[in-house]
């Protein structure tokens, strides 16, 4: 039966069938399928669209489509992640954004939403977020770990612009910087001069562990 409820979220987000991505959404809750495989699932699936999108096979309004479908499934699957999570001790402060420029959404709810289920206190400040708001996050909350996603090879940029802001205003070692996203590899995050990077949500949870000690 999970397999089975796996497949069929699959192919509703690859075949932007909004209604059906909330109802095998409601049947994987129901049925009790692991929320991260069901996660895993919906990722591949908005890949692949992106994939064909990239070699030209498909266009922008399928992207919205299958994006559209992607998220009227997550947040049932996010709140049963939530609410299977077991409550403990917060184990430090994060503040996540999409880098400004980019609009992208949906790989940093699932870093949020991991995090929040793996113990830590999370400040999604949203998409599209600039360095200067970031930094006034930093402050209000007390991060101790600033997350960015970034989607985009224009908007990668924008992290190293946060990351040299942080330096000019002298809070440079005040938080741990890990960074992600679509355009982001290693070598990329190494020379910004981040703190951490991880290719996936899930290891963005044992990256800001690590990267706080715990
Ligand atoms: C859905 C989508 C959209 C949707 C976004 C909806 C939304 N609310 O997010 C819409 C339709 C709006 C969109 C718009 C555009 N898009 Co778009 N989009 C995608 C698509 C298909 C999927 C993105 C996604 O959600 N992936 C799934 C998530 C789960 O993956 P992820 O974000 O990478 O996150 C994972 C990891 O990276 C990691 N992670 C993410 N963040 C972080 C942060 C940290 C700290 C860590 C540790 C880890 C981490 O965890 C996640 C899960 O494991 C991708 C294709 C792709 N292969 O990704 C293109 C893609 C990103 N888009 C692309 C483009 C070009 C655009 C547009 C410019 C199109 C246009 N001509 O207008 C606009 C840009 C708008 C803007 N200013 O941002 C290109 C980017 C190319 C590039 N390298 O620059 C891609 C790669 C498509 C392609 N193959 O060409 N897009």
């Amino acid at each position: 039966m999970s397999l089975e409820i796996i497949e069929n979220l699959r192919r509703a987000v690859i075949e932007y069938d909004t209604e059906a991505a909330t109802s095998w959404a409601e049947r994987a809750v129901a049925e009790k399928v692991e929320p991260t495989q069901a996660l895993g699932a919906l990722t591949e699936a908005i890949r692949q669209v992106g994939d064909r999108f990239g070699k030209g096979e498909l266009w922008l309004p399928d992207l919205v489509g299958a994006a559209d479908a992607m998220q009227a499934a997550m947040p049932l699957i996010e709140a049963e992640l939530r609410r299977t999570g077991a409550k403990r001790e917060s184990l430090g402060t994060v503040v996540v954004g999409t880098v400004f420029g980019d609009i992208h959404s949906i790989g940093k709810a699932m870093v949020c939403t991991l995090l929040t289920a793996g113990g830590f206190e999370v400040h999604d400040l949203g998409v599209n977020i600039k360095a200067e708001e970031f930094i006034e996050a930093i402050d209000e909350y007390k991060a101790d770990v600033l997350a960015m996603s970034a989607l985009l090879t224009m908007t990668a940029a924008e992290q190293r612009k946060v990351i040299d802001t942080l330096k000019e205003r002298g809070i440079r070692e005040k938080v741990k910087v890990m960074v992600g996203g679509g355009a982001i590899t290693a070598d990329f995050a190494e020379s910004i001069g981040a703190d951490g990077y991880d290719p996936t949500a899930p290891g963005a949870v044992g990256l800001a562990k690590r990267l706080l000690g715990k």
